[in-house]
Order: C-alpha cells, then sequence, then structure tokens
C-alpha cells in the first residue's frame, strides 16, 4: 500500500512508520515539527536522543535500503497543501497522528485550550474535507483514545465504540446501536470525542472509509525497527506535561526520583507496548471497512492496571520509593476499567505483556539515558481547576505529605 503517516515524526508515528517501511509499503511522512516545537516551548527534550527527521530518515535508507517521503505540511492549516499531496501522492491509506496529545498540555492555560482545539479539530476535519475533494478512495485510519469514553464502566464492560441499547417505542422496546456515550476527562480527550462525530458524519455523508483506533496508554519506547540503530531512536517523555504514567515511573525510578502516584493512585486505565500499536495499526490498514460501511472502532489496548499497583510493580523491580503527591487532575479516584478487546485478538495480535517487557525498558531505555534528565522537569503542574495543586512530592518540599 501506499500510506501517508500524518505526524510521522512523533512517538507514535515515527515507529509506526519504520514499521510499515519494513512490511514494504510506500510510505510518506507529514508533519509540521509542532511535538518538537512543544518541547522547546517547554524546555523538555526527549530522554532519549532523538535525531532530526532527516536524520532518521537517511538512516533508514542507508541500513534497509527503502526510502521514506516527507512533507512539511501544517495540517490544521495548510488545507491546499494537503489536498495536492493526496492528489500527486494518491495514497490508498492516510494514518492521522496529527494532534496535540498530551492532556495536561492541554489543561495549561485558555491559549492551550485554544491551541488544542483548534490545531486537533482542524487537522481532523481537514484530512475528511481533502478526501472527499480529492475523489479517491483513501481509507482514513485514526489514533482516537480509550479517554472517549471517561473511565466508569458501570459494572459493564466498555465495548468496541458501539453500544446496544433498546429505546421506549410506540410498540414497545426498540434496539438500536449508538456510540457508547462519552465522558471525555480533558480538553485533550474533548477533542477526540469531537473527532469522533466529524467522522460519524463523513462515513455517512460521503462514504468515506474511516477505522478509529481507542488506544490505551503506551508503555515501552523503541519497536523493532527503532531499535536498530540509535539514530532511529525513539522519543522517550517524562516530563509532567507529556510523560505518561508508566514510562514516567521507569524513569523516576532510573533517576532516584520518588514515583508520584496521583493521589490514592486508584485510578485504573487501559495500556499498551508501543510494539502492539504499530502491530494493531497495520492489522487495522489491513482490515478496512468497506465503503457505506459505518466507522469502525477498534479498542486498541492489551492490559488494564491500577496506578498505584503499576508504582508498587515498578518499586519491586527497581528499590524505587513511592510518594503519594496531590492530584493535579479533576478525575476520580478509584475506577474499575474492563474492556472488551477482541477485535485485534481474533485478527492475530500477540500482547507483549507488562511481566514480559518491564525489566528490559528499564535497563535500555530509562537507565541508560538517565544522565541526561533533568529533574526539575519531572513534576506535573498543570492544574484541572484552580483549586487543584502541583503533584510535587513532599519529601521535596519540606510540605506535610499527602493526606497528613
Ligand atoms: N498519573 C500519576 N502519576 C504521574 C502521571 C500520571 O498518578 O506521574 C496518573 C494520572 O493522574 C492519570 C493516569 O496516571 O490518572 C494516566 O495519566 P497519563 O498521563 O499516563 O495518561 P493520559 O493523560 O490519560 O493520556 C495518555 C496519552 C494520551 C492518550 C491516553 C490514553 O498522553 O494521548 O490518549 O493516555 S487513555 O488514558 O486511555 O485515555
Amino acid at each position: 500500500m501506499k500510506i501517508a503517516i500524518l505526524g510521522g515524526d512523533g512517538f507514535c508515528g515515527w515507529p509506526t512508520t519504520l514499521h510499515l517501511s519494513a512490511r514494504g509499503h510506500d510510505v510518506v511522512v507529514v508533519d509540521n515539527f509542532s511535538r518538537r516545537a512543544i518541547g522547546e516551548e517547554l524546555g523538555a527534550e526527549s530522554l532519549t536522543p532523538i535525531r532530526s527527521l532527516a536524520e532518521r530518515r537517511a538512516a533508514w535508507e542507508e541500513l534497509t535500503g527503502r526510502s521514506v517521503g516527507f512533507a512539511g505540511i501544517d495540517l490544521a492549516r495548510d488545507y491546499e497543501a494537503f489536498l495536492d499531496l493526496l492528489v500527486t501522492e494518491r495514497p490508498d491509506a492516510v494514518v492521522h497522528f496529527a494532534e496535540q496529545r498530551a492532556a495536561p498540555f492541554s489543561m495549561k492555560s485558555p491559549r492551550h485550550k485554544r491551541y488544542t482545539v483548534d490545531n486537533n479539530l482542524n487537522a481532523t476535519h481537514n484530512v475528511l474535507a481533502a478526501v472527499v475533494e480529492s475523489e479517491l478512495d483513501v481509507h482514513v485510519v485514526h489514533l482516537g483514545t480509550m479517554g472517549v469514553y471517561g473511565y466508569g464502566t458501570a459494572g459493564m464492560r466498555i465495548p468496541e465504540g458501539y453500544l446496544d441499547v433498546e429505546v421506549p417505542g410506540e410498540g414497545g422496546g426498540v434496539a438500536q446501536q449508538i456510540l457508547y456515550p462519552s465522558n471525555p476527562g480533558s480538553i485533550y480527550h474533548m477533542t477526540k470525542v469531537l473527532d469522533q462525530t466529524l467522522f460519524a458524519f463523513y462515513a455517512k455523508n460521503d462514504r468515506l472509509r474511516i477505522t478509529d483506533l481507542h488506544q490505551g496508554i503506551i508503555w515501552g519506547t523503541n519497536t523493532r525497527e527503532t531499535g536498530l540503530d540509535e539514530r532511529l531512536v525513539n522519543r522517550f517523555d517524562y516530563d509532567g506535561d507529556y510523560g505518561t504514567v508508566l514510562n514516567r515511573f521507569l524513569m523516576q525510578a532510573a533517576v532516584g526520583h520518588p514515583l508520584t502516584v496521583h493521589g490514592t493512585g486508584g485510578q485504573t486505565r487501559a495500556f499498551i507496548h508501543i510494539q502492539d500499536m504499530v502491530r494493531c495499526v497495520e492489522l487495522a490498514l489491513l482490515h478496512a471497512p468497506a465503503r457505506g460501511e459505518r466507522v469502525k472502532i477498534f479498542n486498541q489496548m492489551t492490559e488494564t492496571h491500577r496506578v498505584r499497583d503499576l508504582a508498587r510493580l515498578v518499586a519491586e523491580l527497581t528499590g524505587a520509593q513511592v510518594e503519594t503527591v496531590p492530584n493535579p487532575r479533576q478525575e476520580s479516584p478509584e475506577n474499575d476499567l474492563h474492556v472488551v478487546h477482541d477485535a485485534f485478538l481474533d485478527l492475530g495480535l500477540r500482547p507483549t505483556t507488562l511481566s514480559e517487557g518491564l525489566l528490559l525498558e528499564v535497563e535500555q531505555t530509562a537507565t541508560r539515558w538517565a544522565h541526561r534528565a533533568d529533574l526539575s522537569r519531572i513534576p506535573a503542574t498543570s492544574l484541572w481547576t484552580r483549586e487543584r495543586r502541583a503533584g510535587i512530592p513532599a519529601s521535596r518540599t519540606g510540605a506535610a505529605p499527602v493526606g497528613a
């Protein structure tokens, strides 16, 4: 297939680019380097020393003989440039990762909220409108989030996108399937909820073929391809805005920082290893919906874990201290999470489990690059509301511990 990877320089986009190129697909990266620019704004670099996209592409070609194309386009603003790319390159599919993906970043200030909404919704809508205008039959695969559902399960397993309901009708109950009711927990997650409505409309009105991947929290850094050579290394974020929970704990353990459990740590979330993520995207590309079919939704996750259990696991593995810190977020302190995720397993996904991969990750990434860490970037300081407090460990400030 010919595939355009939108956001192909980012944390998910880069390993997906290489995976699909390695599988023999003809890949072109579309990116405006916004993730690198945000890193500069925050003064927070990847723990791993990532190379420029030009160096990454050259190294890949040198190692494998396969070239990856590139187009520098801001999808939220340069509609015409993207339309031109579609018409010139005529891809079979686009994989859309080109959104601001950090919940804390999206909640930092009105400016960050507005940027996240403007960027994410315009990018998604421009992609869909351009596919229609191009008159090409392009399969759109989008990286969504488990967070569109919220994390409360009301005693049931969260289905893959659609919920069976019965509504009262004149002659008795009428069976229907509806999009699972959304319950986003941040401005970022809300943009992915709104994306879902754009997809439903374009699938219905223009018969676009669309797949939405409701992904859990990624853990891990490298895939088979990004691990081939140091010039291909993937980014690893640990700062309070972009670092996700398990990767943060691994890095904190490596630098001797207490593991920062927000609140009670009773939050249960869905997880997936980065190697499984690239495989899932490939499976989704190979199993596109037909024209006229509704949006195909997969739950792209393999395990659920409670935050405090993850902290305990990492502490057992590394000897790190666990510390409860104030939760800067507005979220349920405790929740259960049960998720249907059969579709990818049925298509052949063989998940990498936490028990297999965690130690390797500590050794190969967190410890290896620990000397590059800037400890001042660790605390999560983006507050969901004015009443919230930054997630700084009391042992580092001399304040009374949480709950004291
Ligand atoms: N948390 C801690 N300590 C930390 C960091 C986080 O206890 O040091 C807690 C948070 O309060 C939250 C949970 O861990 O309850 C998850 O936070 P996260 O930053 O790992 O994940 P989240 O903000 O939900 O976002 C990440 C990705 C996002 C993706 C989402 C999938 O950044 O792009 O959509 O995971 S999901 O969580 O399933 O919605």
